[in-house]
């Protein structure tokens, strides 16, 4: 509401300037002075020349008080030549805007309106555009050729310290994961699929590689002065910006493509503090925190992506320390993740799956007809179906069900995947051996989707287990098959895990 207020006086204002302005004009031509327009140019002329010191005065009062605001020299050995290019390209920038500016008021004031000048016709010069095209051309080159030596510098790869530090980085909306490789100096490997990376293993980390044993996160980036680093980066959602200002480092964080940047810092923390204690900005005390600036002087990784709202909380701090000794000193106090947090809970679970498979055991049965059921369980759809039909206490209903176990199928299709053949062979062996036996096939789907689309599979699924069976030689006659889509669930739609257990085929017998 406010903005809009605001919005409406400022276009009311407008219309009245550009009303006062129409009405002056008027009266001037009522008026009817013919020399009121040259004073007004000669006015207008000393204005522009006043602008031009206006202008430059500014610049030279803003130089003064904030260039010692600007962020201090280079951190890192590659930033002191990207700062090298920025410089040079700021002198001929400057050269340039300070004589165009010159020009461009000066023009103003010195050719102003006048009824006794003449324009002079100056139609061209060959000698002109040649020179002011060939030198900012030679210009220009010398800058590209410049900053593509200075980028081929930082990117040659062969010419990279084989000795360098590795450290992990991985944006996400809105934080930085910082992973470390440990003693071994190798990283555990990362699998990126919806078994590994869970809630509390964003990184999708494979625990049971031994190189992610020793890995460890840190809250702050870690590095030495000195020793050559390489970045490896990463993002998870949407691309993110790796900036460390302070060491000339920006290099794009872009979801599934990996990204890296090769520096060596050249100040410590330290050094750096006692480098900005020398400048008298840094030398004033900072009300907030009572301290002098460069006391609590901090090297900061932040991203510079606008990557979303909490944008601005992506933020780091980076340390520099002296030297290796420090470093590993450092590492002492780091924990690895998988000691302190995975290996407890992989244990936890490693028993939570040992029972139940402990009570499972092969369902082994040779049937009348003298063959052998494969790989059937205790708890298989093959063991219950045999002890249904054998159970003379169990009378034919329309509600005993059984789910197929080891039924897979292609994604969204009705063909069985092959692993499937050996339940379905079983199956048709069980209605070999009892052959009074009759069933209906049932097919079910959960309830994500469209539901039309999912009666339709379900239906095609269940019939393709009919075919697959009448192809193994049951009779045709003893099977019907239908498909019931989402309904009869028997496990909770809202969870993963209920709803694999809903994509299901069953059997009912429906003659013994
Ligand atoms: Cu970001």
């Amino acid at each position: 509401m406010t903005t809009l207020l605001v919005f409406g006086a400022l276009v009311l204002m407008y219309v009245i300037l550009v009303l006062i302005g129409k009405t002056n004009e008027l009266s001037k031509s009522l008026s009817g002075n013919p020399n009121s327009y040259e004073k007004e140019s000669k006015v207008n002329g000393y204005l522009m020349l006043a602008f031009l010191v206006g202008l430059f005065w500014s610049i030279a009062f803003q130089l003064k008080h904030l260039a010692p605001l600007m962020i201090p020299k280079a951190a890192s050995y590659h930033g002191e030549e990207t700062d090298r290019l920025f410089y040079v390209t700021l002198f001929f920038m400057t050269v340039v805007f300070i004589l165009t500016q010159i020009a461009l008021f000066y023009f103003a004031f010195r050719y102003n309106e006048s009824r006794n000048k003449k324009a002079y016709f100056y139609s061209h010069n060959n000698k002109l555009e040649v020179v002011w095209t060939i030198i900012p051309s030679i210009v220009l080159t010398i800058l590209v050729v410049m900053g593509m030596r200075a980028w081929f510098k930082i990117f040659d790869v062969e010419a990279r310290d084989k000795n360098m530090q590795v450290v992990e980085v991985t944006a996400q909306q809105f934080k930085w994961t910082l992973r470390y490789p440990g003693t071994d100096g190798k990283f555990g490997e990362r699998i990126i699929d919806k078994e590994h990376i869970t809630p509390t293993n964003e990184l999708g980390i494979n625990w049971s590689d031994a190189k992610s044993h020793d890995d460890f996160f840190s809250e702050q980036l870690v590095l030495i002065k000195d020793k050559p680093v390489l970045v490896k980066l990463g993002a998870l959602d949407v691309i993110h910006s790796f900036y460390l200002p302070h060491f000339r480092v920006k290099m794009d964080c872009v979801p599934g493509l990996p990204t890296q940047f090769y520096f060596t810092p050249k100040y410590s923390t330290k050094e750096m503090q006692e480098y900005l204690s020398t400048l008298p900005w840094w030398q004033e005390v900072n009300p907030t925190t009572g301290l002098p600036r460069w006391q609590t002087f901090k090297y900061e990784l932040a991203c510079t992506e606008i990557c979303g709202r909490s944008h601005y909380g992506m933020q780091k701090e980076v340390v520099v320390l002296a030297n290796e000794a420090e470093y590993k000193e450092w590492m002492k106090t780091q924990t690895s993740y998988y000691e302190t947090t995975v290996k407890a809970t992989l244990a936890e679970k490693a028993t939570e799956e040992v029972k139940p498979t402990a009570e499972v055991s092969i369902f082994k049965k040779t049937l009348a007809s003298g063959v052998e059921l494969l790989g059937a369980l205790s708890n298989g759809i093959e063991s219950k179906l045999i002890s249904f039909i054998e159970d003379k206490g169990k009378q034919v209903d329309k509600t005993t069900w059984f789910s197929f176990d080891r039924l897979l199928f292609e994604t969204g299709k009705s063909t069985l995947k092959p692993e499937s053949q050996e339940q379905v062979k079983n199956m048709a062996e069980i209605l070999k051996a009892y052959p009074a036996v009759e069933l209906k096939i049932g097919g079910y789907t959960d309830n994500s989707g469209d539901a039309k689309k999912n009666l339709a599979l379900s239906d095609d699924r269940a019939k393709s287990v009919l075919a697959e069976l009448v192809k193994l030689g049951v009779a045709d006659s003893r099977l019907k098959a239908e498909g019931y889509g989402d309904q009869h669930p028997v496990a909770d739609n809202a969870t993963e895990e209920g709803r694999a257990k809903n994509r299901r085929i069953d059997v009912r017998v429906t003659k013994k």
